[in-house]
């Protein structure tokens, strides 16, 4: 069976992990060693529109007007998932473009799939639910899963081998607890190591990985208790502890993952003497030097204007809590 045409545009944020992923149980099914716990911010975003045309031979998929041999590959790949369920081989040409730096630590993977599935699904009509469409953007991208849903969202690890029980599911609305997000922009140079290739090298090399991953069950209790409490100290907390947790695994990987730059390390000094006077903040960093300052509404400015003044950061962006995943034009 084939369509001849069918199309549709999706949009997508990207999300933070609080309690953060850095490690496989399964590499090929993009299956998480352990949990996470994640905001979907609200003023970053990925639009994807694809069409599927009996016309083509082979799939076109453009990325921030770039064509790039690889990632054709991959995204290929994950089409295939969703081809076989709609039981055609019709290739497709994608079209996907972020409002924020590509590559560089800011999720751009997770808005990226999350907008991908979306897209697809509709476009070809399969009407698969919010839970089938976070398993399949995690076999995209494990962080892609979480970007399903907007708000607080937590990413389970599930225990199949055929990973039908690793998605995420909402925990709390943005509404309901509408904290900010400073991000502190220090690069836009594109990471030297993927967050795949650095998993698998923490896996193989780091000492610190097993007890990192034993960590994180201990770690998403609390994380999940502060989110239904709205106890910003108690997130704040576990928040840091985590981050700090994954990098040290990274730094005692060999060769060593070092993500993080002068200006980085500025930030989350910063961020702690903001603290020390009361101010309601705390430091998130991912696999790259950015620095997501997540705040109590009241401490945006001060926390903008403070991050804003440090030599090497290039720019702030300042997000709320943003919605999931969601088809934003429908020509199928
Ligand atoms: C996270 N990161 O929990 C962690 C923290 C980066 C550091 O999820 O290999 O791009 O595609 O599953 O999802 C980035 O990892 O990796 C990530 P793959 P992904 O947000």
């Amino acid at each position: 069976m084939s369509v001849a045409t069918g199309e549709a545009a999706a949009t997508a944020q990207p999300n933070i992990a609080l309690v953060k992923y850095w490690g496989k149980r399964d590499a090929a099914l993009n299956l998480p060693a352990a949990g996470s716990l994640s905001i979907t911010l609200e003023a970053l975003h990925t639009r994807t529109r694809v069409r599927f045309d009996d016309a083509l031979d082979a799939d076109d998929i453009t990325l921030n007007g770039e064509r790039d041999a690889a990632q054709t590959r991959k995204i290929g790949a994950f089409l295939d998932l969703f081809r076989a369920r709609a039981g055609i081989t019709t290739r497709a040409r994608v079209e996907s473009s972020n409002d924020f730096p590509t590559g560089a630590g800011l999720a751009s993977s997770a808005s990226g799939f999350g907008a991908l599935a979306v897209s697809v699904d509709r476009a070809l009509g399969l009407g698969l639910d919010a839970r089938a469409l976070s398993v399949l953007a995690r076999r995209g991208s494990g962080s892609a899963a979480r970007s399903i849903f907007g708000g607080f969202v937590e990413m389970a690890s599930g225990q199949r081998d055929d990973g039908e029980d690793a998605f995420a599911t909402p925990l709390l609305d943005a509404s309901a607890w509408p904290l900010k997000v400073v991000v502190a922009i220090t690069t836009r140079t594109k990471k030297s190591t993927s967050s795949s290739a650095g998993m698998q090298a923490s896996q193989r090399t780091s000492p610190y990985y097993r007890d990192w991953v034993a960590t994180v069950p201990h770690d998403l209790e609390t994380a999940r208790a502060a989110v239904r409490a709205r106890d910003f100290e108690k997130l704040a907390n576990v928040s840091e502890a985590s981050c700090l947790a994954m990098h040290a695994v990274m730094l005692a990987t060999r060769p060593a993952l070092i993500y993080w730059n002068a200006a980085t390390l500025d930030c989350i000094q910063c961020i702690r003497a903001l603290q020390l006077t009361g101010t309601g903040v705390f430091y998130t960093v991912d696999a790259g030097p950015q620095v997501k300052a997540v705040c109590l509404p009241e401490a945006v400015a001060r926390v903008r204007d403070a991050l804003g003044s440090i030599t090497g950061v290039e720019e702030i962006l300042v997000s709320g809590l943003g919605e999931g995943a969601r088809v934003v034009e429908d020509r199928a």
